[in-house]
């Protein structure tokens, strides 16, 4: 494995001095101010030093990448039982290229004695509720066809309590899987388990026969026809396992995405796990700016509870303080946190400016299913949990008919028929939520600035304090790719204009910009409350 530059080698330095290629000429020209011309020795764009961070050489296609992530109970029902299923995923592909998304991440398909599924029973076959292993090589197989990828969940942190192998040795010192476990009493009936649940006893990662056995059953997967691993609570796994996970992976599957998730706000934690070996980690630290916490509702920079320059940091450590290449994973909810509808009080307006900081803004994005036609949930304080934010997905306006998963249908639910949220109310209404995603997934794919990892904050957007923006910009060699796009969120309750005149890169001329998500509409500078302005300056 190729050892990465440890934490202490990274030094953080200021914005002004991060690598920023020079503009191309013609980039030169659109941002020329016209009371400063420039020579051609004057640069435009923020100057740069050498940037001595350590690199990782994460996969090409990942850079492209958007993910989707999929609750397979809660999906498709191809053979109609009430559960969600492999085949129903593959048949609901051409949904899931129509947000952009090229790439579907799986929560756990094994085997397991919980609905979640993170209690694994068998990591090497699929859950039969969802299938067979060959309907998993048939939607791996339909996925390539399309050049999409698939990414399933790793779960190395524990075990469940129906593992054969645990099963063996709770209560039998003498098992020969009694070292494969956390006991904690002579009896061996007592264990370490994650958070203390029973269902999820902890392996024992000091035993080298554990980490064998769980990173051949992560090669099991790659050879099935997975393009990579999201390595499930990576927090709670001596890094040495991900580092020897990763050699044991790159050595077979170069191409193979290790995508983590390190749930913490401290940027030095995920440091840590980039150099242990990860290609990716989920942005919690930028989530967490977005939201507050997984169970909050109406709170952080999105609600405006918190400043909107807390969203800066996570996008400055992607330039200055991770190593060159480390990808983040932007996300605005998930299987484990509120539904990001929710937590931004049902306001459309919200949900759009999510949505677009998760599809236009640096790092790769995530869809959480459902999310596009904002799905409502809240995680609930019992007897019901989770559940709540892995509803059935809303195919039908009736919530009736082919493909609806029924598995989960409390009075409780959150998601009701006819309130407006399925795709089949929002598939024909062009200012939908769902076509709105769309606009922004054939944006992304339509403009390499938005792909680019070539941008830089705005220290500040004059007029508007509760405000972050930022330009995103893009060059070719024969500078058909040239173009600088500008984006600015507004959090605040109150109409705002901008003026991006003094920034580093600007002034740009406003007359030469063209608006990004309102084609039909002249360019302007002012933005609605919980509004977003996204302009372009094409070659
Ligand atoms: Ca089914
Ligand atoms: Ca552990
Ligand atoms: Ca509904």
């Amino acid at each position: 494995m190729k050892r990465l530059v440890s934490a202490s080698a990274v030094v953080l330095i200021g914005l002004t001095s991060c690598r920023l290629p020079a503009p191309a000429s013609s980039v030169t020209a659109i941002l020329a101010s016209p009371t400063t011309p420039p020579t051609p020795s004057t640069p435009i764009l923020p100057t740069s030093t050498p940037d001595t961070r350590p690199r990782i050489d994460s996969p090409a296609w990942l850079k492209d990448a958007v993910l989707y992530e999929i609750f397979p109970r809660s999906f498709y029902d191809a053979d109609g039982n009430g559960i969600g299923d492999l085949a129903g995923i593959a048949q609901k592909l051409d949904y899931i290229q129509s947000l952009g998304a090229n790439t579907v991440w799986l929560t756990p398909h094994y085997p397991s004695n919980t609905y979640h599924g993170y209690a694994v029973t068998d990591y090497l076959t699929v859950n039969p509720d969802f299938g067979t292993l060959d309907d998993f090589k048939k939607l791996a197989a339909e996925l390539h066809r399309r050049d999409m990828r698939l990414i399933v969940d790793f779960v190395a942190n524990h075990a469940s309590n129906e593992h054969p192998y645990f099963k063996d040795a709770l209560g039998n010192p003498a098992s020969q899987y009694a070292d494969w476990f956390q006991f904690t009493n002579a009896g061996h009936t007592e264990y370490k388990s994650f958070y203390g649940v029973q269902e999820l006893p902890e392996w024992n990662h000091d035993n080298p026969a554990v980490n064998d056995y769980l990173i051949n059953a992560g090669l099991f997967w790659l050879e099935a026809g997975a393009d990579g691993l999201r390595c499930d609570y990576a927090i709670g796994v001596d890094r040495d396992f991900w580092a020897q996970l990763r050699a044991s992976v790159k050595a077979k599957h170069p191409d193979a995405v290790l995508l983590g998730e390190v749930w913490d706000a401290a940027p030095a934690r995920l440091l840590r796990y980039f150099n242990a070996g990860f290609d990716a980690l989920f942005d919690f630290p930028w989530y967490l700016s977005l939201s507050s916490t997984a169970e909050a509702v109406g709170k952080g920079v999105l609600n405006g509870t918190a400043l909107a320059s807390e969203l800066q940091g996570p996008y400055r450590l992607m330039q200055l303080y991770y190593p060159i290449g480390a990808q983040v994973v932007r996300f605005a909810s998930n299987h484990d946190t509120n539904r990001i509808a929710s937590a931004a009080l049902g306001d459309p307006r919200k949900m759009k400016q999510a949505a677009a900081l998760a599809l236009l803004t640096p790092g790769i994005p995530m869809i959480y299913y459902g999310e596009e036609i904002g799905m409502a949930g809240i995680k609930g304080t019992g007897p019901i949990y989770d559940e709540y934010v892995r509803e059935p997905m809303d195919w039908a306006a009736g919530e009736t008919g082919s493909g609806m998963p029924t598995w989960f249908r409390p009075n409780s639910q959150f998601n009701t028929p006819n309130d407006g949220i399925s795709v089949e109310e929002q598939d024909p209404l062009a200012d939908s939520l769902l076509n709105f995603y769309r606009q922004l997934g054939q944006l992304r794919a339509a403009h390499p600035a938005l792909r680019s990892d070539t941008f830089t904050i705005m220290e500040a957007v004059k007029g508007c304090t509760t405000c972050i923006g930022m330009w995103r910009w893009s060059k070719s060699a024969d500078g058909a790719d040239n173009e600088l796009i500008a984006l600015v969120f507004n959090f605040g309750g109150d109409a705002v204009t901008v003026d991006l005149s003094d920034q580093a890169i600007a002034p740009a001329s406003l007359a030469s910009a063209q608006p990004l998500l309102e084609p039909t509409s002249a360019p302007t500078l002012a933005i609605p409350p919980h509004g977003i302005l996204a302009l372009h300056w094409p070659a």
